[in-house]
C-alpha cells in the first residue's frame, strides 16, 4: 500500500539554547527531502510551516529560567498536535520537520490522540528532564518527561501524551545524562538501549528490540530522529553534538528495520542546525534516513 506522507516544518527554536534549528525545515527541503521520500516510493505533500513567534515579538528572558520560552513551545507544539492528529484523520503520515527537539511534544500529542502509541527516541541525549531537574532550562532537553508526564509535567494538558504509557517508549543511543535526569529514567518503566548496548549487542539487534517494546499492545510508532543521535563527523550540524555516535550505517540499518517492521505511524528529524552544518552535510544525511525509514531500497 502506497503511503501519503504529510510534511509539516515547525522552525521553532525556542526550546533550544542557540539560535539556528530554527532554519532546518528550509535545509531539509532544500537538501532534496521530497525527492528522497519519492524514491522511498511513498507520496510526499508538503503542507509548508507553521506560523512561529518571531523572536523580535518576544521578549529574549520569556518563561521561566528553569523552562525558558515554555510559552512559545506551547504555541508551537500545540498546533503541531492538531496538524498532526488531522493528518492521521486523512489517512496521511504526518513528517515533522523541526526545529529543536521540543516540537516531539506536539508530535506525540498529535499522535497519541486517538490511539495507543509507543515512541522511539534515536538520540545522544535523554530528554527526561524537568524544569525542577534542567541544568539549561531548555525545553528540548524535557520533551519525553513533558509527554509522559513526569514530576512538574503531571497533569499538563498540552505536554501529556494521552495514549502513550512508559513501558512502550524506548530510547536508543544514550550517551549524554544529567544526573537527576537519569534518576527520573530509572524511576520509570521506560526501557534505554545506551551506545555500550548498541556496542555489544549490535544496532540490528537493539532496534529489533525498541521495536517489540514500542510496539507491544500499540496501535503504531512514533519515530523520533535527532540528528545528534549520529556522531558528530557524521552529522556536524547539530546544536548539541556528542562524541562517541552512531555511523552512517548505523543508522540507516535502524531505519530500514523502522521501514520493515510497517509500524511507523508518525515520524520526525530535529535539531539540524545550518548555521553549524558544513554545505548542508547533516540536512541532507537526514532526508537519506528519511528514506530508509520510509522502506527506500537499492533493488
Ligand atoms: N541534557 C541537557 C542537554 C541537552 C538535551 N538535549 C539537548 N541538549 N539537545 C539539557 O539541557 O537538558
Ligand atoms: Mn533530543
Ligand atoms: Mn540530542
Amino acid at each position: 500500500m502506497e503511503r501519503n506522507v504529510r510534511i509539516l516544518g515547525a522552525p521553532t527554536d525556542y526550546g533550544a539554547n542557540r539560535r539556528g534549528v530554527d532554519m532546518g525545515p528550509s535545509a531539509i527541503r532544500y537538501a532534496g527531502l521530497a525527492g528522497e521520500l519519492e524514491s522511498a516510493g511513498v507520496s510526499p505533500t508538503d503542507a509548508g510551516d507553521f506560523a512561529v513567534p518571531h523572536h523580535a515579538t518576544r521578549d529574549a528572558d520569556a518563561g521561566a529560567a528553569n523552562a525558558k520560552h515554555v510559552q512559545e513551545v506551547e504555541e508551537v507544539t500545540t498546533s503541531l498536535a492538531d496538524a498532526v492528529s488531522t493528518a492521521l484523520a486523512e489517512g496521511t503520515t504526518p513528517l515533522a520537520l523541526g526545529g529543536d527537539h521540543s516540537i516531539a511534544i506536539g508530535s506525540m500529542v498529535g499522535s497519541a490522540r486517538d490511539a495507543d502509541i509507543g515512541v522511539i527516541w534515536f538520540d545522544a541525549h535523554g530528554d527526561f528532564n524537568t524544569p525542577s531537574t534542567s541544568p539549561s532550562g531548555n525545553v528540548h532537553g524535557m520533551p519525553l518527561a513533558a509527554a509522559l508526564g513526569v514530576g512538574d509535567f503531571e497533569g499538563v494538558e498540552w505536554a501529556n501524551a494521552d495514549g502513550l504509557k512508559e513501558e512502550n517508549v524506548a530510547i536508543v543511543g544514550l550517551r549524554s545524562v544529567d544526573g537527576a535526569e537519569a534518576e527520573e529514567i530509572r524511576d520509570t518503566d521506560v526501557t534505554v538501549y545506551t551506545m555500550s548496548d548498541i556496542d555489544e549487542r549490535g544496532i540490528t539487534d537493539v532496534t529489533n528490540d525498541a521495536l517489540d517494546v514500542a510496539t507491544d499492545g500499540t496501535d503504531g510508532v512514533h519515530i523520533s530522529l535527532d540528528l545528534d543521535w549520529l556522531d558528530p563527523r557524521e552529522a556536524p550540524g547539530v546544536g548539541t553534538p556528542v562524541r562517541g555516535g552512531v555511523t552512517y550505517r548505523e543508522a540507516h540499518a535502524a531505519m530500514e528495520l523502522v521501514a520493515r517492521s510497517e509500524a511507523m505511524r508518525s515520524f520526525e528529524l530535529v535539531e539540524v542546525n545550518p548555521i553549524l552544518d558544513e554545505h548542508n552535510e547533516t540536512a541532507t544525511l537526514a532526508t537519506e534516513l528519511a528514506a530508509s525509514a520510509f522502506g527506500k531500497r537499492i533493488l
